[in-house]
């Protein structure tokens, strides 16, 4: 588990975000070395080090870059997700926050690679404080040569838009991100086609997370061999875990891909009340929920899905045995109602028909129909909704169910929450 810090070693040192201190720091050396090699052989050396995308999907990142085509003689972007919205996960504002230059050079590593001379990078509109500390950072890296005409005397030219949301969870679907870029209504595209050939104002388009690029100048540097030192060989390197709920001390941890709860647990100074770990999230609430079982999975993009969940955005919420996981869930459906943006019936139907089951169930006034019709919505959402959106707001409440079936019913019988007057941490 132990790891020198990488993605965060710069966090707690003098005003790091500042272009001096980062450059202080090897900051740009990466890019320098970067803008030496071939193109091809960036791409190749991406997917020799096995990173796999940090947004929630675990894409290889460098298969993603190899599909971007050389023969379309269209404009190719990169387009860089910051729209951390999935519940729970607090991992991108803190790197952009304390760290943008760390993604600023692996976007312009980036865009060399796959034949860019664009990148947008798409944050979240809340985060006004994100926005501005990406916009004066890329300002700087453009004034120091970074960005523009011929950079660093490579003759390659690049710069950076950065670009404001307006608060839609959907906005981090790739395809509805794009759609919102372009100035329309964010909703979800139908794929295939892949942003990757049909994109961006339909052009090639990398679509990566903000942790993704910012780990693509430290394997430059360090080499692919480096990188899958830390975490398993199939999905390795250093990761930022977000730690909520019942620990001592709730925050982001960076740890290699692989670390288990039981470990992150100690990371976060033991649990806050002295309960046992009841159930948790082992990467956002889209990603069914694991319990104490599952404290040595190891988190990486392979383990959890054998063990039944995701790794997901690695946003690890954590409930103790005095909490309720019907509250919870009830918490994340009202998200996921809200949140959907209504394109398709399963979705948008079935989040509504959820909430409503929930109230009933806290109210008092569940029945035993209740479950089986929670059940049947989920079999009609999973696989039928046009976008991910939709599967995941299935994950939390089969998983619920699946794992506490007795506090469900206990809903039910007793006509109201046993844990009553003890609220789950979701609320
Ligand atoms: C070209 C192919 N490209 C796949 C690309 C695709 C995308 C990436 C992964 O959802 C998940 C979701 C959430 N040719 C390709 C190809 N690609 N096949 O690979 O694709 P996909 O569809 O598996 O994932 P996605 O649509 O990016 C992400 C889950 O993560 N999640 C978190 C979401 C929330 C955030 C946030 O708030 N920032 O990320 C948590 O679990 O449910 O399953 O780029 O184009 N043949
Ligand atoms: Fe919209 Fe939900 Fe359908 Fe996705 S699954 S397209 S969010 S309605």
């Amino acid at each position: 588990m132990s790891l020198s810090p990488v993605l965060t070693k710069r966090f707690g040192t003098q005003q790091p975000w500042k272009l001096d201190n980062y450059e202080r720091l090897d900051g740009y050396a990466g890019l320098r070395k970067a803008l030496a090699m071939a193109p091809a052989d960036l791409v190749t050396l991406v997917k020799d080090s096995n990173l796999r995308g940090r947004g929630g999907a675990g894409f290889p990142t460098g298969m993603k870059w190899s599909f971007i085509p050389k023969d379309n003689p269209k404009p190719k972007y990169v387009v860089v997700n910051a729209d951390e919205g999935e519940p729970g996960t607090c991992r991108d504002l803190p790197l952009m926050m304390n760290d943008p230059h760390s993604m600023i050079e692996g976007i312009i590593i980036a865009c060399f690679a796959v034949g860019a001379n664009r990148a947008f990078v798409y944050i979240r509109g809340e985060a006004i404080h994100a926005i501005r500390r990406v916009t004066a950072a890329v300002n700087e890296a453009r004034v120091k040569g970074y960005l523009g005409t011929n950079i660093l005397g490579s003759g390659f030219d690049c710069d950076i838009v950065v670009h404001g949301g307006a608060g839609a969870y959907i906005c981090g679907e790739e395809t509805a991100l794009l759609d919102s870029l372009e100035g329309r209504r964010g909703q979800p595209r139908l794929k295939p086609p892949f942003p990757a050939t049909n994109g961006l104002y339909d052009s090639p388009t990398v679509v990566n997370n903000v942790g993704t690029l910012a780990s693509v100048p430290y394997i430059v540097l360090g080499g692919a061999d480096w990188f899958k030192a830390m975490g398993p060989a199939g999905s390795p390197g250093p990761c930022i875990y977000s730690l909520s709920g019942r620990v001592a001390n709730p925050g982001q941890y960076e740890a290699p891909m692989g670390t288990t709860l039981r470990e992150l647990i100690e990371l976060a100074g033991g649990m806050s009340r002295g309960k046992d770990v009841k159930f948790w999230t082992p990467g956002g609430s889209s990603t069914p929920l694991f319990t104490e079982a599952h404290l040595d999975t190891p988190l990486d993009f392979d383990e959890a899905v054998k063990a039944g969940s995701m790794n997901g955005t690695s946003a690890v919420m954590i409930f103790d045995e005095g909490d309720c996981v019907v509250r919870a869930v009830k918490k994340w459906s009202e998200f996921y109602r809200h949140e959907s943006c209504g394109k398709c019936t399963p979705c948008r139907e079935g989040t509504y028909w959820y909430v409503g089951i929930y109230d009933r169930l806290e109210a008092g006034r569940g029945t035993d129909e209740d479950l089986e019709t929670l059940l049947d919505l989920s079999d009609n959402i999973l696989g039928r909704s046009f976008c991910a959106l939709g599967d995941g707001a299935t994950s939390p409440v089969s998983s619920s169910i699946k794992f506490f079936k007795d506090e469900y019913i206990a809903h039910i019988e007793n006509q109201g929450c046993p844990y009553a007057g003890n609220r789950a941490l979701a609320g």
